[in-house]
């Protein structure tokens, strides 16, 4: 089992900010409040996509953020809501906070969603404020702020696609060439203990996941080399890949090889046989090479697709990897159930928030801070007096007065909160 792993950073849409005006009517000096709510911001909202099989599109998009909510406007009207953001993910995704580790979604079946951050919800506008007191208020909310955190995605992989063939023939050395896995590459037999896996892209984008498995030899059914943990692996990918030595430096001939390979697979269990599969002709930089190759094309009695390769020139890999991904394509994922994982629910979200912290700094400032005293601020409208009375009475109610008083506060003292500062006033 191989894990792929990226992480990504999200924002979900803010809300709107809540709108002041007021209804003008004729002879009416100044009417009632008409500022409208703000919309909410859309949600980041993760969706499982089973045409997708690996975490690749993360590589190159690791921002995320959903668009948030229109303001409100005059004449009561209500902001526009904003679309949630769907961002798809291969089935077997697991989500976490990045900073707490904790377990956001485990997204399995086709077209789950998970909200992984909610939309801020918009502010009311100055209708809302309106009491007998206070007819007319000139108050209003700015959004809330949509939530924003940094969060890992996890995949655990399974090969789709198996390279099998002799000891030696460059499966390793493919993988290592067509994906960023690292396998060991060397000239003696048996290099290859536990499969690789890979992510390969193709060039059009489309991605798979690759192992090179250990070598098979005459024998390989009934336990001679590595044979059983070989074919356990083989038995989980979809498309086989048969890795055909075109350079016989060692002897042996190519149709042979392929023969006997087939033979082992077929004993082990015949329905691996009715898998789809691609010939590679591997090592074609070697001399003699073509020859082999053509002496091969005209042995083969089966209808099996032949790509020649070369790990070194690289040449026919582009080729190739069209051929795996096309194939791939025509396999229903259904066929391979992603691995039993516990039903695991989903949303954990805003753990209880916690009101405020009071610190000093060296000049002799307090500051304040904490997730629910910098929303209430972010959803204050500096621009309106009447709004900034209500952000002191809240902050009186949440007793931060009396929590500045303790530190020690004196009037005149300067207070801090994000880029805000003011004066304590007694
Ligand atoms: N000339 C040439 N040599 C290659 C090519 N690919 C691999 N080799 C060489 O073949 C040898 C075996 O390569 P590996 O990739 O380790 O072979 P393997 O099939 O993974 O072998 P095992 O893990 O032992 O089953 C190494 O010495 C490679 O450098 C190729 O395309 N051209
Ligand atoms: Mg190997």
């Amino acid at each position: 089992m191989f894990v792929d792993s990226v992480s990504v950073y999200i924002k979900a849409g803010d809300g709107g900010d809540g709108s002041v005006s007021f209804r003008r009517e004729k002879y009416v000096p100044m009417g009632g409040p008409a500022g409208g709510d703000g919309g909410n911001g859309g949600d980041v909202i993760f969706e499982v996509d089973e045409g997708l099989n690996t975490l690749m599109d993360f590589r190159y998009n690791r921002h995320f953020k959903a668009k948030r909510g229109e303001h409100g406007k005059s004449r009561g009207a209500h902001g526009k809501n904003s679309d949630p953001l769907i961002v798809p993910v291969p089935p077997g995704t697991t989500v976490r906070d990045a900073d707490t580790g904790d377990v956001l979604a485990d997204l399995i079946e086709h077209k789950q969603q998970a909200i992984i951050a909610k939309g801020g919800r918009g502010g009311r506008g100055n209708i809302k404020f309106a009491t007998p007191r206070n007819p007319a208020p000139e108050i209003s909310e700015n959004g809330e702020p949509g939530v924003e955190r940094n969060v890992s995605l996890e995949l655990k992989l399974m090969a789709d696609v198996g390279l099998v063939g002799f000891p030696s023939v460059g499966k390793s050395t493919l993988l290592s060439v067509v994906s960023a896995a690292k396998p060991k590459i060397a000239e003696y037999h048996f290099t290859t203990i536990t499969p690789n896996l890979g992510v390969v892209e193709t060039e059009d984008q489309r991605s798979f996941v690759m192992a090179d498995l250990p070598g098979l030899i005459e024998g390989a059914h009934e336990g001679v080399g590595l044979g059983h943990q070989f074919l356990r692996h083989v038995d989980r990918t979809r498309v086989i890949v048969h890795v055909v030595d075109m350079a016989s430096m060692e002897g042996r001939d190519p149709y042979e090889d392929f023969v006997t390979i087939n033979e082992e697979l077929k004993q082990y269990d015949e329905t691996i046989l009715e898998r789809p599969q691609i010939i590679l002709a591997s090592k074609m930089d070697m001399p003699e090479s073509e020859e082999k190759l053509e002496e091969f094309k005209s042995q083969l009695e089966q209808d099996i697709p032949i790509y020649p390769v070369s790990s070194i020139t690289r040449g026919g890999l582009k080729e190739a990897l069209f051929a795996i991904a096309d194939i791939l394509e025509t396999i229903p994922k259904d066929d391979t159930p992603v691995e039993d994982v516990e039903e695991r629910v989903v949303y954990r979200f805003e753990k209880e928030e916690t009101p405020f912290e009071i610190t000093r700094e060296s000049d002799g400032a307090f500051v304040l801070k904490g997730p629910k005293i910098e929303k209430l601020f972010k959803m204050t409208n500096f621009d309106r007096d009447e709004s900034v009375s209500r952000f002191s009475r809240q902050l009186r109610t949440m007793g931060v007065d009396d929590a500045l008083r303790k530190r020690g506060a004196k009037d005149g003292d300067t207070i801090r909160l994000l880029d805000f500062e003011f004066e304590f006033v007694e």
